[in-house]
């Protein structure tokens, strides 16, 4: 038999296993409890809720009708972590690559699962919406999974924090001028598996491949069993090499396969622990549980360990010490890229702008959705496609090329931790440093040997972490055209702008992809345009391309010093400050004269309420 021969043999037995899967999503309301202390309604799929997991394997298809029966809401579904190659319109965020399913829609996702394998998930992308349940996990199974990695039996873990009240309820007083410190909303509890004082039955002697998902908004999470191990062999569907730990720090959107190997003995059952990172949060009410308790039951005859209790937040934390995934080297040994040929240089901090709502802004400006979705300006707009200002004033957009290998320098000048991720891609982390000081951030500086040291086989993800103060430098190849958003998965941050997008080679985006008429259908249903630029716009000539006006911007920064209100206000504050000082002066040195000071008082109130006239 000659090459050609077996090569064919290959492909059919390939094309003979691979699958097609077709789902009916009927997306609704539906009642729930999930910590047991406040009936609510989650976003549930055909009547349930928790939603399902998406189990498929490399090379099938995945066809998902979405049908939209919320009647209130728009909707959108995002698959975390899925390259999409040749599918960018199936990606999902809502303005990005699509128009958000309006209610009564029934949108199609559609697309082929290629070249991963692993643990990824999939998420509404629609404003902070995943947050009030729309989020499960997504499998890409590896048929040679278990004989590599020798494990018995596999398991699926989520973790979660919760919030009692609805998003766009949160939304409302978080993005508010009267939350002008951006304070984050704090969650009302955590959930494990969306639920707690969850019981895992576990075999002696047994080994366990535990998928772990945070599908949180806000906070990162540790996780530890007691007295048992974690090998970690998985960070975001990237195979790594072996790693021995105690615990695990997972933040949101970030996944972790590990193996856990049971005792031999039966004679006792143990704690599986999640903690909330408490640094995230800028308050900690008093009946916010940060250590919750699960178990591992190897005897149900045997008692269940008591919880531990959930203010000894600090005694708990010093014990554990989670392993750093910067030390963790894929087990395909992919070099550091080399140099990059295009570098893109994000100076992020948090700022109040003009109406007083505190923004995240990336080198000032906040990311602001464009009235065309990004991918559908790129579908419609020929040659002026590559022109970066057709996107928009305020949608962050970098125009990349084909293959070029792209530098990502992000410097945090805020005070909190912030993970990021990349739709499309996997990126290595070549450099990160530790935690700054507020009014000292450490800033990427390319020349300073401790900050360029890069790994000779970096660790490859799709969500890291950038600390506090500090900065990250991440490199990919862009060798996948699409629109893809990069943006802190911190989904209250992302409401605040936390956002950029990048135009990746639009010419082979518009040569070898293409977008259904089901996804036109949904802008037209909603009264959105899917063609134009950033704000709309088109024509025949490169002006009409770049005309703007009516495009969507950010609120017009504070005014810089004093308004004449300011002025107004701080001459009359002063003004009677004096007065009130010196009339305390002259009365406190006579005698106390009742009626004087009930004169005074009346002449204090007569200047008082001429300047409020
Ligand atoms: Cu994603
Ligand atoms: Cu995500
Ligand atoms: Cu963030
Ligand atoms: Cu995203």
């Amino acid at each position: 038999m000659h090459l050609g021969a077996v090569f064919a043999l290959a492909w059919l037995i390939t094309a003979a296993a691979a699958k097609v899967h077709t789902f009916h999503f009927n997306v609704t309301y539906v009642e729930a409890n999930p910590d047991g202390l406040h009936p609510r309604r989650m976003i549930g799929i055909n009547g349930q809720w928790p939603i399902p997991t998406i189990r498929v394997k490399k090379d099938d298809t995945v066809r998902i009708y979405v049908d939209n029966q919320l009647g209130d809401r728009n909707t959108s579904l995002h698959f975390h972590g899925l390259f999409q190659q040749g599918t960018n319109a199936m990606d999902g965020p809502e303005m990005v690559t699509q128009c958000p399913i309006p209610p009564g829609h029934t949108f199609l996702y559609d697309f082929k699962v290629q070249n991963q394998t692993g643990t990824y998930w999939y998420h509404s992308h629609s404003g902070s919406q995943y947050s009030d349940g729309l989020r499960g996990l997504f499998i890409i199974e590896d048929d040679d999974l278990q004989r590599r990695l020798k494990y018995d039996e596999e398991v699926d873990l989520s973790v979660t924090d919760y919030y009692h009240d609805e998003a766009p309820v949160i939304m409302e007083s978080f993005m508010s001028r009267y939350n002008p410190t951006g304070a984050e909303p704090i969650p009302q509890n955590s959930l494990f598996n969306e639920s707690r004082n969850v019981s895992w039955e576990v075999k002696p002697d047994t080994t366990y491949f535990l998928r772990i998902v945070n599908m949180g908004m806000f906070t990162s999470q540790y996780l530890y069993i007691e007295d048992h191990k974690f090998t970690v062999v998985e960070i975001d569907g990237v195979e790594v090499e072996p790693q021995e730990t105690d615990s695990l720090y997972i933040t949101v959107a970030q996944r972790y396969g590990v193996l856990v190997h049971t005792k031999k003995t039966i004679d006792k059952n143990y704690r599986f622990v999640n903690i909330i990172d408490k640094e995230m949060l800028d308050i900690v009410p008093d009946d916010l549980e940060l250590v919750s308790t699960n178990w591992i039951v190897y005897n149900e005859h045997k008692p269940l360990p008591k919880k531990l209790n959930f203010r000894k937040f600090e005694k708990t934390i010093e014990q554990i010490n989670p392993i750093d995934d910067f030390t963790l080297t894929p087990v395909a040994k992919y070099p550091l890229l080399p140099d990059p040929d295009y570098q893109i240089k994000l100076n992020f901090v948090m700022d109040n702008l003009g109406d007083g709502v505190n923004y995240a802004l990336f080198n000032n400006k906040t990311y602001v959705p464009p009235k065309v979705p990004t991918l559908m300006t790129v579908m419609s707009s020929g040659e002026y496609a590559v022109m970066p200002q057709i996107y928009g004033s305020n949608t962050n957009s970098y125009v990349l090329q084909k293959d070029e290998v792209v530098e990502i320098v992000l410097n945090n000048m805020d005070p909190g931790k912030h993970p990021f991720h990349l739709h499309g891609h996997n990126f290595q982390v070549i450099s990160r440093s530790e935690e700054g000081e507020e009014d000292d951030p450490i800033v990427y500086d390319p020349k300073n040997p401790d900050h360029n040291k890069f790994p000779e086989y970096p660790m490859i993800r799709d969500t890291a972490q950038v600390n506090a103060n500090g900065f990250i430098v991440l490199r990919f190849k862009a060798d996948n055209p699409g629109v893809w958003f990069f943006h802190c998965h911190v989904d209250w941050h992302l409401e605040q702008g936390l956002a950029i997008t990048l135009v990746e080679a639009p010419f082979d985006v518009q040569t070898t992809q293409q977008i259904i008429p089901n996804h036109f259908d949904a802008c037209t249903l909603g009264n959105m345009s899917y063609y134009g630029n950033a704000a709309g716009n088109h024509g025949d000539s490169k002006q009409e391309w770049l005309d703007l006006s009516g495009e969507n911007l950010q609120p017009e920064p504070l005014p810089e010093g004093f308004t004449t209100m300011g002025y107004i206000a701080m001459a009359m504050c002063t003004m009677v400050a004096i007065f009130g000082i010196s009339s305390i002066y002259k009365y406190g040195i006579q005698d106390i004269h009742t009626e004087d000071t009930e004169i005074m008082i009346k002449k204090l109130y007569d200047i008082i309420q001429q300047y409020e006239n």
